[in-house]
């Protein structure tokens, strides 16, 4: 075994062994031939930036784009081609930046082949028929143009299929991309927003590799209970890339895009973070950190502070002990940033006299995953919502490893809406999760109360977001109107 592989198989498995209570990754590997980058690679190549999408459409106020989810080639290990997915490209896809107001129209093309797809707007407030969820399925070689206006803050949201048990392989292979909101907020705050200069999209992913190179996505006993785990950790797309910055303070747009490792972040020299923002935008104030842990589809926005390192310095971003990336400290920043006071003002929703609850229990493990006894059927509504109600919704995951369970954690999503923690387990939720999100992670036996005002209309789906969760059918659906 390369001394590579083995060092990235501990290290995951400490990870593993860390966050699933006793499955060792070394023990239960998704696959049994696996090719890791060998060590020259590390370190040897630049972070992609990917391109921000081109608004095709002249009017001020309506941003028009077109995205073509495709077959394509890319090289993960040097010299190998790997068959993969890309929007619009080799694998992952531009970033998507809208204001809020726009009215944005997408022509999407399914180039894929024989397959299905959609394309799900992750976290964005959407009516049902523009979401992109399993109902809004695009036929090979058709094209399907949602429209919609832009109603909610400045937010790093992304974009990924849905089709019906189909998603854990469509995004494994490559599809997904980031989707930027900005408002009068984002604009005015004296914070790094240069593109691809002191604002960067990384997306973390892991991934397996066979021996032959191409991505394996076969799933097993074991992949199917952990959901799909790799011992390759890609960050936008690329094995442990190094990223030149500015010697001051830079912004990350940080994505767990994983499909179903939960990564537990944190940069070397005990450097430490200050998050800005969660899944739906800004938080009121800063958080400093230390380390942050984020579930599958969960996003943080960091600000970094690198004015106290020499030239050519470097510093990395590590999962537990397995490095991801590095960052070479460049010249110094041209403009002068701060870690603001207040960033914005969030309104807390206060629950309504005689608001609706609902419960939601995750459970079951491998293909009896379920939510409240039931497994996703397109025909049927589980939950009906009046339109703009508030609502808290209940969540536990009651797999907490006793009663012959695995112990799974499992991140909770609705689409179309965002919501606020009322309560984590009974207490007031940490600070960086008193913003806005749209995910939020359980481990075992965990019991989360949310907040929610629905002011989208039509059918949406609720789920588990590890994907092979969510493909077997760890996901329900409900309808606003
Ligand atoms: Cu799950």
């Amino acid at each position: 075994m390369k001394s590579s592989k083995k060092k990235l198989l501990i290290g995951f498995g400490i990870a593993f062994v860390a966050l699933l209570s006793g499955c060792s990754f070394n023990q239960a590997p998704d696959q049994d031939k696996v090719s890791s980058p060998p060590p020259e690679q590390k370190g040897k190549n630049a972070l992609p930036i990917p391109p921000l999408l081109e608004d095709k459409n002249p009017a001020d106020d309506v941003a028009e784009f077109y995205l073509k989810a495709q077959k394509s080639t890319k090289s993960f290990l040097d010299g190998v081609e790997t068959e993969s997915y890309g929007y619009n490209g080799d694998y992952l896809g531009p970033v998507i930046q809208v204001q809020k107001g726009e009215q944005v129209k997408v022509h999407i093309k399914n180039e894929l082949g024989d397959e299905e797809t959609t394309v799900h707007w992750h976290g964005l407030e959407v009516p049902g028929s523009a979401d992109g969820g399993p109902h809004n399925a695009i036929k090979p070689n058709e094209i399907f143009s949602p429209s919609f206006t832009i109603t909610q803050p400045a937010a790093t949201l992304w974009y990924h299929p849905h089709p019906l048990h189909k998603t854990g392989e469509q995004v494994y292979k490559g599809l997904a991309g980031l989707f930027y909101i900005e408002d009068e907020v984002s604009n005015r705050l004296n914070i790094p927003k240069s593109y691809g200069e002191n604002d960067f999209p990384i997306v973390i992913q892991d991934r397996n590799l066979r021996e032959d190179g191409q991505l394996s996505y076969d799933l097993n006993m074991m992949s199917l209970m952990h959901g799909m785990h790799g011992d390759t950790p890609l960050v936008n797309g690329v094995f442990d890339p190094y990223l030149e910055v500015p010697q001051g303070k830079v912004r990350l747009r940080l994505l767990n895009g994983s499909n179903a490792r939960i990564f537990q972040l944190k940069l070397s020299k005990d450097n430490h973070f200050w998050q800005i923002a969660s899944d739906g935008g800004f938080l009121e104030k800063p958080v400093k950190m230390d380390q942050i842990v984020l579930g599958p589809a969960e996003r943080a926005e960091m600000i970094v502070d690198f004015s106290q390192y020499k030239q050519g310095d470097k510093v990395q971003l590590f999962d537990q002990d397995v490095r991801l990336m590095n960052f070479i400290i460049g010249t110094p920043e041209k403009e002068k940033f701060e870690i603001p006071d207040q960033l914005t003002t969030i309104e807390k929703i206060n629950p309504p006299s005689g608001t609706v609850t609902r419960t939601f229990a995750f459970q079951g493990m491998g293909n009896s995953v379920n939510i409240n006894g039931k497994q996703m059927d397109m025909n049927r509504i589980d939950e009906e919502v009046q339109l703009n109600a508030t609502e808290i919704w209940e969540i536990t995951n009651i797999d907490n490893g006793m009663m012959g369970g695995m112990g799974m954690p499992h991140p909770f999503h609705p689409h179309g809406v965002q919501f606020q923690i009322l309560e984590r387990n009974g207490k007031e939720p940490p600070e960086n999760e008193q913003g806005w999100k749209d995910t939020i992670l359980l481990m075992p036996g965990d019991k989360v109360k949310t907040i929610a005002t629905f002011k989208k209309d039509g059918v949406f789906m609720y789920h588990c977001h590890i994907l092979e969760h969510e493909d077997a059918g760890m996901m329900g659906q409900f309808e606003v109107n």
